[in-house]
């Protein structure tokens, strides 16, 4: 085998192992507070396909942490730390915000979710692989 591929097959055995962890892979935790009038981390960033594990805090009044494109609206009051999943399966920067109409303050209440996507995209946007493939180079006239 030529030395040079050794890595390359090194890399690809190692990322398909990594893919199959994926299936079963653990949920990536975040801790989020919310209170008077804000989140606290304001900016949670993941990966796409990430499986994001929420635990939801309150420090003072009724909250909630909504996020419309992922349909998530969680509630939690002081006290009651609520937990709760999802697959990051969108890429893009997504607002959360708290929903609830107890507090005007609550309307400032802003953060957002961003979701990597797991490809760099392509200028233009379209989801396609890289346009130089490996070996395109060496094409030989016969
Ligand atoms: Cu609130």
């Amino acid at each position: 085998m030529p030395r040079l591929l050794r890595p390359l097959l090194l890399f690809f055995v190692l990322s398909a192992a990594a893919a199959g962890q994926d299936q079963v892979s653990t949920a990536k935790p975040f801790t989020v507070s919310a209170r008077r009038y804000s989140f606290d981390p304001p900016r949670i960033e993941v990966i796409q396909d990430d499986l994001v594990k929420i635990e939801l805090h309150s420090e003072d009044i009724a909250h909630s942490l909504t996020i419309d494109a992922y349909r998530i609206a969680k509630r939690v009051g002081p006290g009651k730390p609520v937990t709760f999943e999802f697959r990051a399966d969108h890429a893009g920067t997504f607002p959360y915000y708290c929903n609830l109409q107890i507090d005007d303050g609550c309307r400032q209440m802003r953060g957002e979710l961003v979701v990597k996507p797991r490809r760099q995209p392509q200028r233009g946007g379209s989801d396609v692989a890289p346009r130089s493939r490996p070996g395109s180079a060496v094409r030989v006239r016969p």
